[in-house]
């Protein structure tokens, strides 16, 4: 995009110089005098994005003529490197894959985001272990981003819903802030497309600021009201733990839904000039939901229609069903995010009134699909599919499975449940029942919120399901706990995956596996009702930065061999590579460049942790958020029962026995996520005995890189020559760094989860190293260890007492140990399978030391790795679902 820009016919190298002078000398925010970093940066910075300004606002001109589908990806977490860290991991990382393959691929396609104030954090390491400081990225400015103060929208929380004298649903009163664009141009690479990147940032609207009070010396009161809209987008994920955490979290997500669709609705009113047809509406828009986040879009896009635009419920429904569409990304229970609908009521009152008719229309369609025959299976279904869980049925519906013993059953009349006053729409279609329901004796069942075992330590949105709710006072004596009635002394939430699936017309995962599970398991009622609502798409990730930018040296060697660069935008290219898999002269090319990028990673890791390590060793890393699933813990356990293994050798049976390894460790721990903590610590501790014991030397070193972010994946993974994907089985919903490492000509050693299916099928099942339990067995263990007949592997035994026999230090690993147990009192009984699947990892370890022995053999595995990847790019995913989810067509800029 830069490139086409420049090449016009305004660009040259002296008027591209002359435009970096400019900026260097107009741009007020550095000093005159010097031109060095960062001035120059920003200087330069600010000349392309001059260029930049063009592509994109001819592609913005020629999308608002030519009038086309456009889809706009919406998501909590975008994350771009250097300066933009919005993002956690694979999530926010694949939202910008998507960008850059959107605008390369010339889709009509927008990205709405979120503009934190403060990214993540930046991860220290310390003696203690991981410590967090606010990650500050816009402290120098932005050069990219191009503010839009001529594009705001309001947003409000709180307030009360009236009815008018129209007869219609006002939403009045409470808290006003004002939701101004930031943008951000995506050029497509070799294209003219340059799309946008808008993201949110908020303010008081200016004539709140309260300027009697400020006079009067009130500085705090005038202020407060700036400050509680300004913090909405100070950090990504604040803390939430509190209620002030939580009430912050929904606002964010509100904002983001509120002011995108507000946005989208402007676009296509305008779009469509005299001739609002809002039944055009889903032929003209096509939303994507990032994981749940942005689930409000669904009730707010009900709420424009009905209460602002004047349309019927069910218009309005039909609209927003043919609208919207939700990508799950995990399948764990507790990362499934729930909401208290009491929060909800206070924040966004006339939302939960749309969500409890969504609810109860839901039920209807339930029952009716169903049949009232066996009460068993549909109490099941009803329990799985509620949106609103632990919330009383409607009357109707309890009467289904409570009548007294005397009272003479009634035929159930279409009037009985038609309790939605809009009435059912073509979506739940309105039927008549003909079964008689069955008098009780319905046998009292427990209240549905069985909670799932989750990890110590906190994920996301984990806590808000145990938020502490006032017990409702009920005088519920002698009346048994019932499915249908809620439990006063359970909360009260909104299950947004289901609005999700209920809101959307398409459901998808993000690998095969994963997708299964969704239909099998998680949603299995759903996809029953809707199967054609569920679909699989692989993730992937782009080869133009993935391989292109962040590893030249393997790029040209990429180009030479296959004979064209084309494979940057055609990877199916890459497979071509399989008949030189053998070539001698391509493997010492290869082998150089590997080489090159093991030097930069020496580098890194000496200024970074002040460890020095061999280039000639094998390079073994493992990058991702730390996460007791992904099972860091089980990498360093293999570590420990290597590190031991060497000292009880002499000197000549190590090096003869062993291949040298620089074990590489990096990501960051969610900051209230104990056990993760407990995880890095452990590590680091680990890695200060081996690296410092003269007995081992160059044969282990042991590093975790702090600050795991974009810009140190693009070092490391160039650099990797094996990479673990170790999670247990049916738990990671694809990952996308495996993709990048298999691209990479890295080797990966995983279990059967997420894409590393795929990549083993696409790189071949002799260039994986496949161990461990797989997805469908897992239940069946954990069964089996919980009841204490899982007997563990003595190389385990010896791995853990070795740890706490103290020769890491005076650390306290007993809460990370114990968590591996069937220990009542930890609780945990190695929720992981780590004790399982350590003798496999093991073993397969010793196959991966024997391969690199032969580096013939392993550089061989490595061509075919990056020649198996192409399947792998974020082009073909968005192909995927650009033809299947969001029926948008490219438009090529003339
Ligand atoms: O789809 C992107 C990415 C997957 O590659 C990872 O496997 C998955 O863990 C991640 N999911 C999330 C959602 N939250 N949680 N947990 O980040 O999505």
């Amino acid at each position: 995009g830069v490139a086409s820009a420049l090449n016009s016919s305004a660009y040259n190298a002296s008027t591209i110089a002359s435009s970096i002078k400019y900026h260097a000398e107009f741009t007020p925010s550095f000093s005159p005098e010097l031109f060095e970093l960062p001035k120059a940066y920003f200087a330069t910075a600010e000349s392309v994005r001059d260029a930049l300004i063009i592509n994109w606002n001819a592609t913005y001109e020629y999308y608002e003529k030519m009038n086309v589908k456009q889809a706009y990806y919406l998501s909590m977490e975008f994350l771009q490197e250097p300066d933009a860290a919005l993002g956690n991991g694979g999530l926010g990382r694949l939202a910008s894959c998507f960008l850059d393959s959107l605008a390369t691929l010339n889709y009509p396609a927008w990205g709405y985001g979120l503009r934190y104030r403060y990214g993540l954090f930046k991860q220290n390491i310390t003696k203690d272990g991981q410590e967090e400081v606010a990650e500050n990225w816009l402290e120098m400015g932005n050069p990219w981003e191009i503010v839009r103060n001529d594009v705001s929208y309001p947003v409000k929380f709180y307030g009360k819903v009236v009815i008018g004298s129209d007869g219609k649903k006002h939403w009045i009163g409470g808290e006003n802030i004002k939701a101004v664009a930031y943008d951000v141009p995506i050029p497509g690479y070799k294209t003219k497309s340059t799309i946008n990147l808008r993201l949110w940032s908020t303010k008081v609207p200016s004539e709140d600021f309260d300027l009697a009070a400020f006079n009067a010396g009130h500085h705090a009161k005038a202020s407060e009201a700036h400050q509680n809209a300004e913090k909405i987008c100070y950090i990504l994920y604040p803390g939430d733990e509190s209620m002030e955490g939580k009430i912050l979290r929904l606002k964010q997500q509100y904002t983001l839904c509120s002011a995108s669709l507000q946005d989208i609705i402007a676009s296509f009113e305008r779009r469509s000039g005299n001739s609002v047809n809002w039944k055009e509406f889903p032929t003209k828009v096509a939303v994507q939901m990032n994981d749940t986040h942005p689930t409000l879009c669904i009730p707010e896009l009900m709420r424009i229609l009905i209460d602002v635009k004047g349309l019927t419920w069910n218009e309005a429904w039909k609209i927003t069903q043919r609208t919207m569409a939700y990508t799950n990304h995990t399948v764990l229970p507790e990362a499934l995010e729930k909401w208290s609908l009491e929060l909800m009521q206070k924040l966004l009152p006339r939302h939960v009134e749309i969500i409890e008719m969504i609810d109860e229309e839901l039920i209807n369609f339930i029952i009716l699909e169903n049949g009232t025959e066996d009460l068993v299976l549909l109490e099941k279904k009803l329990k799985d599919m509620r949106i609103l869980d632990n919330v009383d049925f409607p009357e109707s519906v309890q009467k289904l499975f409570y009548k007294p013993m005397e009272e003479t059953p009634k035929e159930t009349s279409e009037e009985t449940l038609k309790v939605t006053p809009q009435g059912t729409s073509k979506e739940f279609p309105k039927k008549t029942l003909k079964e008689t329901p069955k008098t009780i004796p319905i046998k009292p069942k427990q209240a549905p919120l069985g909670k799932p075992l989750e990890p110590s330590g906190v994920l996301l949105d984990e806590k808000a399901e145990f938020e502490e709710v006032e017990p409702e006072e009920e005088d519920s004596e002698g009346e048994e706990p019932s499915f249908w009635k809620s439990d006063p002394k359970l909360p009260k939430m909104v299950r947004m995956a289901n609005l999700c699936i209920v809101g959307g017309h398409g459901v998808n995962g993000v690998a095969e596996i994963h997708s299964e599970i969704v239909k099998q398991d998680v949603f299995n009622s759903f996809y029953k009702l809707w199967p054609e609502k569920f679909q699989n798409k692989t993730n992937g990730v782009t080869p133009r930065r993935w391989i292109r930018f962040c590893n030249p040296e393997l790029s040209s060697i990429l180009t030479r061999w296959i004979g064209t660069d084309d494979w940057v935008l055609n990877t199916e290219k890459l497979e071509e590579l399989r008949k030189f898999a053998d070539n001698e002269d391509l493997h010492l090319e290869w082998r150089a460049a590997k080489k090159s990028n093991k030097m930069k990673v020496v580098s890194l890791i000496r200024q970074r942790t002040g460890y020095i390590v061999s280039p000639d060793s094998m390079f073994d890393i493992q990058v991702k958020r730390i996460h007791e699933y992904k099972r860091q813990l089980l990498n360093i356990l293999g570590i420990v029962y290597r590190y031991k293994k060497m000292k009880e050798m002499t000197a000549e049976d190590r090096i003869s026995s062993f291949v040298p390894r620089v074990c590489i460790f990096g990501g960051k721990a969610f900051a209230t996520y104990v056990q993760a903590k407990r995880i890095v610590k452990f590590i680091t501790d680990v890695g200060a005995t081996i690296n410092n014991d003269p007995d081992i030397g160059d044969l282990l070193k042991v590093v975790f890189v702090p600050d795991y972010n974009v810009s140190v994946a693009e070092m490391l993974i160039p650099a990797s020559e094996l990479s673990q994907h170790i999670s247990t089985a049916g738990m990671e919903a694809s990952g996308t760094s495996n993709m990048k490492f298999a691209m990479n000509g890295c080797i990966l050693i995983g279990t059967l989860d997420g894409a590393n299916v795929e990549i083993r099928e696409e790189v071949g099942e002799d260039n994986f190293f496949l161990f461990g339990a797989r997805a469908h067995e897992i239940a069946d263990l954990r069964t089996e260890r919980a009841e204490g007949k899982f007997v563990p592997d003595p190389r385990f035994e010896e791995v853990k007492k070795f740890v706490c026999s103290g020769v890491f230090g005076p650390g306290d690993y007993d809460e990370l140990m114990g968590s591996l147990e069937g220990n009542e009192g930890f609780g945990r009984a190695d929720y992981f399978l780590v004790g399982k699947d350590f003798p496999s990892y093991l073993e397969c370890q010793e196959k991966v030391d024997e391969a690199y022995q032969d580096q013939k053999r392993w550089t061989k595995m490595s061509i075919l790795n990056t020649a198996g990847s192409y399947k792998f790019s974020s082009d073909r995913t968005i192909h995927e679902y650009a033809k299947d989810i969001w029926d948008i067509k490219p438009v090529v800029l003339p």
